[in-house]
């Protein structure tokens, strides 16, 4: 896959992107990330690339010719048109369900917005989408296209390792993750649960489930509000929260929630 992202900060993006992952697909050669800098394509001497907004107020807006020029300058890296998404904070909430959706693009342009905003008629001409990855105020929006590359990056074939890939498909299933542990065994008198080196693969899986079911009802009811249960993973959920009763008068139980 290709991504084009247009951004007053390229270097931001391109340093971001050597590591893990992301770094790895891109060493792999199953996504290629371009930056464009609306800044080149200013015509001033200045390379002026926002203006004081009509209307008045504070901050500054970037202006419609150095965004389209910069765009056009993204397109011509794609064979055919590409979906255009502007990350801005007023749009749609990016989730898991449309990386999977744009994993499966031939490729998409990012542009990044800063200062107050970007000319609406940019938005209005040359925009398809506008994403947002959540209602808290950033200062632009690279940090955001950083998420949205990586977040899709790790759902191209081959980056993942088997296992992991593995993983993915197995626990997609709208549930949060079980609590791990590694060594040591015991560790300021918390010990390790003891089922996890009982050997006993069946009762290992089952207590996963279980913990998967009862993090989800404590820290995300939302989500099991959702998905729904199965008659056997209520009981589960009942099991976690009868041990939960009986283990609340101990101290440590209280460190979480
Ligand atoms: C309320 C007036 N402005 C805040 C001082 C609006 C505003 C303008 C520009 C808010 C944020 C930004 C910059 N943010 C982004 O470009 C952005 C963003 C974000 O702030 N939060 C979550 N997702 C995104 S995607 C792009």
């Amino acid at each position: 896959m290709r991504i084009a992202v247009v951004s007053l900060f390229p270097q931001m993006i391109r340093d971001a992107l050597s590591y893990g992952v992301v770094g790895r697909a891109i060493e792999r050669n199953k996504l290629e990330v371009a930056c464009v800098d609306p800044r080149d394509y200013a015509t001033d001497v200045h390379r002026t690339v926002d203006d004081r907004p009509y209307g008045g107020g504070p901050g500054m807006v970037l202006k419609v010719e150095p965004l389209v020029a910069a765009l056009r300058a993204a397109e011509a890296a794609f064979p055919a048109r590409v979906r255009r998404i502007l990350l801005g904070a007023d749009g749609r909430r990016f989730e898991q369900a449309i990386a999977r959706e744009a994993a499966l693009w031939p490729g998409l342009i990012l542009v990044a917005g800063r200062y107050e905003g970007v000319d609406e008629r940019f938005v209005e001409g040359e925009i398809d989408a506008v994403w947002s990855i959540g209602d808290y105020i950033l200062s632009g929006g690279e940090l955001p296209a950083l998420v949205v590359i990586d977040a899709i990056a790790r759902l191209l074939p081959g980056t993942l390792g088997a296992a992991e890939s593995a993983e993915q498909e197995s626990f997609s299933d709208g549930l949060l993750d079980w609590p791990h542990y590694t060594r040591p065994a015991a560790i300021a008198g918390r010990a390790v649960p003891e089922v996890l080196s009982s050997g006993d693969h069946a009762a290992i899986a089952r207590w996963r489930r279980r913990e998967a079911l009862g993090r989800t009802w404590l820290r995300r009811p939302d989500m099991l509000e959702r998905r729904g249960m199965s008659a056997e993973e209520r009981a589960l959920l009942e099991e976690f929260k009868a041990e939960r009763a009986h283990d609340a008068g101990r101290v440590e139980s209280s460190f979480v929630r």
